[in-house]
């Protein structure tokens, strides 16, 4: 394969968040989180695990960061708990959890590392959610007003943000199928959820951005092509659906001012949407949540090859079915599609004009571990990252804005519903021991990031 350079400037980092690393649940104040109780309700994680100790982060913070030195990353991309911030979700504002962060910050600075700090990757304080969390629009002004403290500690060293991580999977994998904290299965619940995540976005950005001097602000979403089956019209449909559920709506209102229609009417018929209920064309709302940002940031991991399920009663709308296509799979079970890395940033650019973009998370779950010598050789995912990588310089190469990229994970971690039977790692983590080992993917990826280039 021919060499491929990145722009002078090109951001290389890797990216982690709070619940799937720290550990540290009871430390320090921090309040229960939304996963907490999720994680500890019986059968909803797939190992019966939970995040208690994770990575151990919140004690091993330091020599994380020299990890990260030692790889050559640029910048860091991490989150921060609200529930170290406001263990009741506002009010009362814990110091100790805000210094956690402070600390990690002024190390990362000193090793010449950028940190991206995002404000919400999921991790919702309970008390909020015993409200009805993101369903309850008074959850906004929470988040706000966590920003605004969170940004006001951090923002004169901090200048990248991030108000929020896949909203599509805070509010559809948390309120309709359940399969994420808070575990609800109520669609009303889910759609309105989408709407105050996004809208709680829109109303942070200027408080950053005033806490924050030449800040930059954007939002990370989950995205990819959804394509049809098959050449059937039932397949084109359910394709279109699965587009506008996943991708559109939540493009259509950051970056033209409405949600789409098409979306909006296939919600209504099928009664998942009561619009007297979410104020989807409410103008001031729309306005809000269109507040010009500085970049997206695009987590990219895989295609969805949709099929319509045909049943008659359901008029075919969008009962999307995922195939399994010939092709090759991750063992999370996501086919590698590296094409649709390419087609992703270029549709965002086209359709949506976005003047600047980041790949906020890219990578694999293989589950290679230390061999006889202790050295992991995760072949797959250094193929699976260079063929990215090559996706990504492609798509520099037709005008697409990318200004950086970050490889999901730096360390294997605890994967959500599927605990730790996933491995996303480049480092591998010995969970007995809290032990590190950096994988030959790691080893691979210092080396791109000192060429600035793929090979
Ligand atoms: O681990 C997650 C991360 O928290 C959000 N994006 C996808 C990753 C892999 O599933």
């Amino acid at each position: 394969m021919s060499r491929r350079e990145f722009p002078e400037g090109f951001v290389w980092g890797a990216a982690t968040s709070a619940y799937q690393i720290e550990g540290a649940t009871h430390e320090d104040g921090r309040g229960e989180s939304i996963w907490d109780r999720f994680a500890k309700t019986p059968s909803k994680i797939e190992d019966a695990s939970n995040g208690d100790v994770a990575c151990d982060h919140y004690h091993r913070w330091r020599g994380d960061v020299a990890l990260m030195k030692r790889l050559g990353l640029a910048a860091y991309r991490f989150s921060i708990a609200w529930p170290r911030i406001f263990p009741l979700g506002r009010g009362a504002l814990e110091r100790r959890g805000l210094d956690f962060y402070s600390r990690l910050v002024d190390e990362l600075l000193s090793e010449g590392i950028e940190p991206f700090a995002t404000l919400f990757h999921w991790d919702l304080p309970q008390v909020l959610e015993d409200e009805g969390g993101w369903a309850n629009r008074s959850t906004v002004a929470a988040f706000v007003d966590y920003a605004d403290a969170v940004s006001r500690c951090l923002g004169d060293r901090v200048k990248h943000w991030i108000t929020h991580n896949e909203p599509w999977c805070a509010s559809m994998l948390g309120y309709q199928t359940g399969r994420h904290a808070p575990g609800l299965t109520d669609w009303g619940a889910a759609i309105a959820a989408s709407h105050h995540l996004l809208l709680s976005h829109g109303l942070a950005v200027p408080v950053v951005r005033a806490n924050s001097r030449a800040a930059r602000v954007g939002i990370t979403l989950n995205l990819g092509p959804s394509v049809p089956a098959s050449p059937s019209p039932e397949d084109a449909d359910a394709a279109r659906h699965f587009d506008g559920h996943f991708n559109r709506w939540f493009l259509d209102p950051l970056y033209r001012k409405a949600y789409p229609r098409d979306i909006v009417a296939d919600y209504v018929e099928r009664g998942h949407l009561d619009l007297s209920k979410v104020p989807l064309t409410d103008a001031s709302d729309l306005e809000a949540i269109a507040a010009p940002t500085d970049f997206l940031g695009v987590n990219y991991y895989n295609r969805s090859v949709v099929r319509s399920d045909r049943i008659p009663e359901e008029k075919n709308l969008a009962r999307s079915v995922h195939l399994a296509p010939e092709s090759e799979w991750t063992d999370m079970g996501w086919e590698v599609y590296p094409d649709g890395l390419f087609e992703t940033l270029v549709r965002l650019r086209a359709e949506y004009g976005v003047p600047k973009m980041y790949v906020t998370e890219n990578g694999a779950s293989y589950r290679d571990g230390p061999d006889a010598h202790g050295r992991v050789a995760d072949d797959r995912r250094i193929g699976f990252v260079r063929d990215h990588l090559v996706a990504a310089h492609r798509a520099i190469e037709v005008g697409v804005p990318l200004a950086g990229y970050f490889l999901w994970s730096l360390l294997d971690n605890f994967e959500w519903d599927r605990g730790y039977t996933q491995r996303f790692g480049i480092t591998w983590v010995d969970y007995a021991t809290q032990r590190r080992v950096p994988k030959d993917s790691a080893l691979w990826y210092r080396h791109v990031i000192e060429e600035n280039a793929v090979e």
